[in-house]
């Protein structure tokens, strides 16, 4: 990618050493199954996000001065395992480096890296995961490692939320988690999904964003649109409220699926990005030392994976 800098911040707010953020690129597209394209979503959005407004009007701030570091991208593509393997290793360097580590993707199957990288270094993590789809097959067209198995390892690991679900296949039922699941026909009625989601939720929590999750009308430029989605502003609201009552960990987001000829996805993209950066340090002075505390002895006493006894 020809990109020098994320946002083209200056480059004094793009080295590593400096930026509490690291966003790391994966254009990765090898299985998915209806249409290709993801592979070119992080180069779209970071031309959408070189012509975006840098200070949110929400916030009141510009979470760029906070520095972001735009990682090598991820490019291993030999297998689906290779791939998952290579974003792991990616995901817990920096996460080590003491970084708020983001990633955009490239389709979902990413997420099986970056959500075993979060779930090796944290305690009782848990996955929120944002998605018109389960994603929770076990294994899908020969591999464990296929776009529509994102999410069966963090079923079988740690606390998993599911938010905006309108399409599965039967057999995911049975490792759906019913009750930590939000389908999508029943939050369009009940808008007392927000704080039911979030009193399921753990301390620590990982969002896996997939873009599909919104309406096709907002977000069209995506592999497998599925209509009755979710809008921008309810989207925002659970957001902005999960970052103040949790501790948010890190975030991927997946599947922007370019189209030239309608840029509007791009942009949403680029701009849900930002907007989670800007709920994750609203409070958090752009001189302070950054600190994700993976390494707190606090919590380091606390091995234990989630369990279904967890106070929570
Ligand atoms: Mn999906």
């Amino acid at each position: 990618m020809n990109i020098n800098t994320y946002a083209g911040i200056p480059e004094e707010l793009a080295k590593l050493e400096q930026a509490k953020i690291v966003l790391i690129p994966v254009p990765y597209d090898g299985t998915s199954t209806w249409q290709k394209g993801a592979d070119k979503g992080p180069k779209a959005f970071l031309d959408a996000s070189e012509n975006m407004e840098l200070y949110d009007i929400e916030t009141g701030t510009e979470v760029y001065k906070q520095g972001v570091f735009l990682a090598d991208a991820v490019t291993e593509d030999a297998s689906p395992e290779a791939m998952v393997e290579a974003v792991h290793q990616a995901t817990k360097k920096y996460i080590k480096k003491n970084k708020f580590v983001t990633i955009f993707g490239g389709e979902h199957s990413i997420s099986i890296g970056t959500i075993r990288a979060f779930n090796e270094m944290y305690p009782s993590l848990t996955v929120l995961h944002i998605d018109a789809h389960a994603d929770l097959r076990k294994e899908y067209d020969g591999s464990t490692c296929n776009h529509a198995c994102a999410v069966y390892e963090a079923s079988q690991n740690t606390n998993l939320i599911q938010v905006g679900i309108r399409s599965m296949d039967v057999i995911e039922k049975t490792v759906m988690d019913e009750e930590k699941t939000y389908f999508a026909h029943d939050m369009a009625i009940d808008d007392t999904w927000m704080d039911s989601a979030i009193d399921q939720m753990t301390e620590n929590v990982f969002v896996t964003f997939d873009l599909d999750a919104f309406d096709p009308s907002i977000l069209p430029s995506t592999g497998t649109p599925e209509p009755g989605g979710l809008l921008w502003y309810e989207t925002l609201e659970f957001l902005k409220q999960v970052f103040e009552e949790k501790n948010v960990v890190g975030f991927d987001i997946v599947e922007l699926c370019p189209n030239k000829k309608e840029k509007s996805s791009d942009f949403l993209a680029a701009k849900l990005y930002y907007k989670m950066l800007s709920y994750k340090f609203v409070n958090e002075a752009v001189e302070a030392e950054y600190d994700n505390n993976y390494e707190n002895p606090k919590q380091k006493t606390n091995t234990l994976k989630f369990t279904d006894d967890d106070n929570y």
